[in-house]
């Protein structure tokens, strides 16, 4: 029937109604006069779903068909973001599906609004692993994603009394329409117990593992659809199942309970995501979930090659791996048991299979973030692993050896084994050892890696050691976020820059176009409303869309510097209340962002932050011109709404410490202006961006490292600088706490003692600079123009940049497009 589109791939408008309207009766058996939101959400999802599975059939055929090199991206974290924007927007149906819900009588958004959002990452990492495997499928390179289908992910936040309280995220309680689950590929993970030796048919002397237990890993798998192409890449995430689900025996003795404890127990492995960035965990689960889902992918990719027809000698040329940091590292282990004790191979060609397989991106300076395992517990969970690390080891210091005669102590630092007191496995020197390529994620970051963290490794292979830095979908953070501005820009310069974000530089003489620059505040303005409505609903705050929107939403912690934004807010509090005629640019602050929840001292700085808003929001003398709002439960979706209304976006890290950053890049796309240190990829920024268009404040890496080997005192500068004393002293006296002087004594104290993040140090610059960024903003048009030079020259910070740079220098895989 032509009216309702060649079939569910292509649906015309008649067709989209069609296919939602069967949905709701046979996906949920529901009427439209009553079905609940989420009836109706479900039926489209399945609808649009429907529009996706021949594409996603046809490019997996096609795979297989040409046998096309593979890149695996094995991450613990997929930050997703809800699909079914994104997923119709890739489709190109985003008008003609709007319609059709709107001649059923609804609303679009208002039914993907009722998505639940997989919030299965804790925030960069995740997220970067999102925007790569978007761009993947739209550079049509053949990928999958290997991760865990965790249960529960990041806790949902809520604000109470101004702390931080977290709630279970149970974003599954109304069923997955994206993914599909294939039991027939399931695998068996082996975990603790013991190995023996034996010899085998062939008189050759073999080592086994004689597991504590099993778990069934069972993929779910999500399709990925490339933007407006062919090729529909595979998310495939594992849930740990009870390899049996009763136990018999058990039950007839009568433990009932007993019977169905293994069940419990193996379904814990997947049960939930650990909360915490940037912290080394140390905990026993985790490390389970780390294996599970490193050994469900690797069994899962042989067979594949083994079902291609092709040798398990070969697998390196079939699939190039990239650990997304430490946490798949086990991986290097892991193929070497498969292929010398599961496949027989010897140890030496499997060592040249698995180098050739692995590369190594690292995402963290920070030295309590870089994993490393208790030896005895890596022996009770791993123990066929940790025979395998020792012999890889003892060949690579050898190697070591040669290169460096007498040079004991490199021996020791290079060593897989840190053995300066309790002994661990290290689990950045494995990912080191066993892969062909490593790489940082901002310029910087690679070169203080290369001088700091891995300089030993860099020492050994220089050749090993890239660089390439972040970048973030232009399609979910611009083209589905932002619309208006969208829309804008493609009637200036066409839509080609969606797909080829390098021709965004083509916008750049709009910035000297009047119409075009009245155009651009007007959508600014537009989105600030919108945001300025979720933040009244959201948390009572009402705040004014004509006042600077200064922004800064990421992860609560210390060395991000959350309280040094507070440490201005309250100065200027100060000023105000000293000089009530005080003429400044009227403001709202905007916060978002989690803490980990053992992480008492980031919980903190929510509460200041809360508390100085409490002041300031209720105070008659400065409300008008100063508001401070934190916006509880930061997540993809709410990020969708800040950035397109940002006027300031906060990067304010101790230089040095922030490996890139992504937020940074959406808030530059989106036409904020930043204000920021020479850190990460703020550094890149700035430079496509220019000086101009970025206020710079701050000490560089190199003074950072100059100071403290002088030796800092972070009392000079309380005594020396009288602005910055009051402002410490009145949170210290309990100003903002109701008279408590206990509750932030921590904080301050701290500060003033051994200020591990050099607060004190920048404040003088920041709030400088901040000066400049106030006189700035008064000139209207002077910084509309800024910004949008700011979106004009942010091409570089597109993620299909970075997997074409992965691609060639890494993977070396090319696009293989799927004909139609
Ligand atoms: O590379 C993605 C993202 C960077 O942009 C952030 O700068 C960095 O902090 C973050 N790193 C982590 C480390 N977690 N671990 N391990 O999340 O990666």
């Amino acid at each position: 029937n032509a009216a309702l589109g060649r079939d569910r791939s292509l649906p015309t408008r008649e067709g989209l109604k069609r296919a939602f309207l069967d949905h709701l009766l046979y996906t949920q058996n529901k009427s439209l006069a009553i079905a609940s939101r989420n009836d109706l959400y479900q039926a489209l999802a399945h609808t649009i779903r429907d529009c996706m599975l021949r594409t996603w059939f046809d490019t997996a055929s096609s795979y297989k068909a040409k046998h096309s090199r593979m890149v695996a991206y094995l991450s613990a974290e997929f930050l997703m973001g809800p699909y079914l924007g994104n997923n119709v927007l890739n489709l190109g149906l985003m008008d003609e599906v709007k319609a059709a819900i709107a001649e059923l009588g609804l609303d679009f958004d208002d039914l993907a609004n009722q998505e639940e959002e997989p919030g299965l990452g804790n925030g960069g990492l995740g997220r970067l692993a999102a925007c790569f495997i978007d761009s993947l499928a739209s550079l049509e390179i053949p990928a999958i994603g290997y991760g865990i289908r965790y249960e529960y992910g990041i806790f949902y936040q809520t604000i109470i009394d101004g702390w931080q309280v977290e709630n279970t995220d149970k974003w599954l309680r109304y069923g997955n329409p994206w993914e599909i689950q294939h039991a027939e590929w399931s695998v068996e993970i082996k975990l603790g117990g013991r190995t023996e030796t034996y010899t085998d048919d062939a008189g050759k002397f073999r080592v086994r593992w004689v597991p504590e237990k099993t778990v069934a890993g069972v993929p779910f798998d999500s399709p990925i659809l490339g933007y407006r192409v062919n090729t529909a890449n595979t998310l495939r995430l594992w849930r740990a199942e009870a390899t049996e689900a009763f136990d018999f025996p058990t039950f007839n003795r009568g433990d009932y309970l007993g019977a169905v404890s293994k069940k419990v127990t193996s379904e814990n492995l997947t049960k939930v995501l650990y909360p915490n960035d940037e912290s080394d965990q140390g905990k026993e689960l985790r490390l389970e979930q780390q294996y599970f889902f490193v050994s469900c992918s690797l069994q899962d990719m042989l067979r594949i090659q083994i079902n291609r027809g092709q040798p398990v000698t070969e697998f390196h040329l079939a699939f190039a791996i990239q650990l997304n940091d430490t946490h798949p590292a086990i991986g290097v282990a892991e193929l070497m048991r498969l292929l010398v004790d599961e496949h027989q191979i010897v140890w030496e060609q499997a060592w040249d299979v698995t180098r050739q397989t692995f590369a190594y991106t690292n995402h963290t300076l920070l030295p309590e973030a870089l994993e490393r395992w208790p030896l005895k517990l890596f022996e009770r969970v791993l123990p066929r692993h940790l025979e395998i690390i020792y012999e890889i080891n003892a060949r690579f210091l050898n190697e070591v050896r040669i290169r460096f005669l007498g040079d004991e102590s490199r021996l020791s630092r290079l060593s897989l084994i840190d053995e300066s007191g309790e002994r661990y496995v290290r689990m950045a020197h494995l990912a080191c050892v066993g892969s062909s390529a490593i790489n940082g994620v901002a310029e910087l970051h690679s070169e203080l890696l290369k001088r700091d963290v891995l300089a030993d490794f860099y020492a050994m292979w220089p050749e090993k050691f890239t660089n390439v830095t972040n970048g973030v979908t232009p399609r979910r953070w611009i083209a589905l976020s932002n619309p208006r501005q969208t829309s804008l820009v493609s009637r200036a310069i066409g839509n080609d820059w969606i797909k080829d974000f390098s021709r965004i530089k083509e916008l750049e003489p709009f910035a000297d176009d009047a119409g075009f620059a009245a155009d651009w505040q007007a959508i600014k303005r537009d989105n600030k409303i919108e945001l300025a409505g979720q933040l009244l609903q959201r948390t009572g705050i009402r705040v004014d869309p004509d006042s600077m929107f200064d922004v800064q939403v990421k992860r609560i912690h210390e060395y991000k510097r959350q309280h040094l934004a507070v440490l201005h807010i309250v100065a200027l509090y100060h000023r105000l209340k000293s000089d009530p005629n005080l003429d400044v640019v009227p403001r709202t602050f905007i916060f978002g962002g989690k803490a980990a929840p053992g992480y008492h001292r980031a919980k903190l700085i929510i509460k200041l932050i809360t508390s100085v808003g409490d002041v300031v929001n209720n105070d008659p003398a400065v409300r008008d011109r100063l508001k401070v709002v934190f916006l509880p439960n930061f997540s993809v979706t709410r990020g969708q709404r800040i950035y397109p209304a940002a006027d300031l976006s906060e990067q304010i890290s101790l230089a040095g410490k922030e490996a890139s950053g992504t937020g940074n890049m959406k808030f530059a796309m989106n036409g904020a202006l930043t204000i920021g240190t020479m850190d990460g990829a703020n550094v890149e920024i700035r430079e496509e961006v220019g000086a101009d268009q970025f206020f710079l404040f701050g000490l560089t890496a190199e003074e950072v490292y100059a100071l403290r080997a002088r030796g800092y005192s972070p009392s000079d500068y309380y005594r020396n600088n009288a602005e910055l004393h009051a402002v410490l002293d009145l949170i210290r006296s309990g100003f903002f706490s109701r008279g408590d002087a206990n509750l932030f004594a921590p904080l301050i104290d701290e500060l003033m003692h051994t200020d591990p993040y050099m607060l004190l140090v920048d404040y003088q610059s920041y709030v400088d600079c901040q000066g400049e960024v106030d006189r700035t903003y008064r000139d209207t048009q002077d910084w509309t123009r800024r910004s949008i030079l700011n979106a004009a020259r942010s091409g570089k910070f597109s993620s299909d940049r970075s997997i074409r740079d992965y691609a060639e220098r890494v993977w070396k895989v090319g696009p293989a497009p799927v004909s139609s």
